[in-house]
């Protein structure tokens, strides 16, 4: 099932500009840590184009266990979700849920290579050990070539061993 929502009639309004951090500053995560079990607000942060090309489309995965996603609608851009089957039924506050979100894109912008942007949904993160890694595998499209953020560091290894990380986030203990 997909569901549109056209955020676009608002197209001309502002769209946050901000000089990028880094030119090497990858599609990440704002927050790098959250409690297992949490309610977590996920940014995904843009920091450059495809070379000089601007961006046009962010799709980002949805990993199983990680639930009751939403999106946020962004001004300029196409929101458009997939909803399937969970792998196993999860619990949230007292209710089973059997299916939900599993891929979140933003469409038919246009973020200029030169700057910022963010985008943001919120989701439940699983409720696994202290130290496990949820990975959101991203797909950042441009006017001219793509991003393929979805490598997931082996055993031993870093994200900043590789070229196109993709975004995680590590589950810290309850609160
Ligand atoms: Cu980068």
């Amino acid at each position: 099932m997909i569901r549109e929502t056209r955020g676009a009639i608002l197209a001309a309004a502002v769209l946050a500009c901000l000089p990028a951090a880094s030119a090497l500053a990858h599609t990440t995560l704002e927050a790098k840590q959250a409690p297992a079990g949490s309610t977590y607000k996920a940014v995904l942060r843009v920091g450059h184009g495809c070379g000089d090309s601007p961006t046009t489309a962010l799709r980002v995965q949805i990993p199983e266990g990680v639930v009751a996603v939403k999106p946020m609608p962004k001004p300029g851009w196409t929101l458009t979700t997939k909803e399937g089957q969970y792998a196993q039924a999860y619990d949230y506050y007292g209710e089973k849920l059997t299916k939900g979100v599993t891929e979140i894109a933003w469409t038919g912008g246009s973020l200029p290579d030169a700057h910022y942007d963010e985008f943001v949904f919120r989701a439940k993160l699983p409720d696994q050990p202290v130290g496990t890694v949820i990975h959101f595998p991203v797909v950042q499209e441009c006017e001219k070539g793509v991003h393929r953020w979805i490598e997931i560091p082996e055993p031993g290894k870093s994200p900043d061993d590789y070229k196109e990380p993709a975004p995680s986030v590590t589950l810290t203990a309850k609160p």
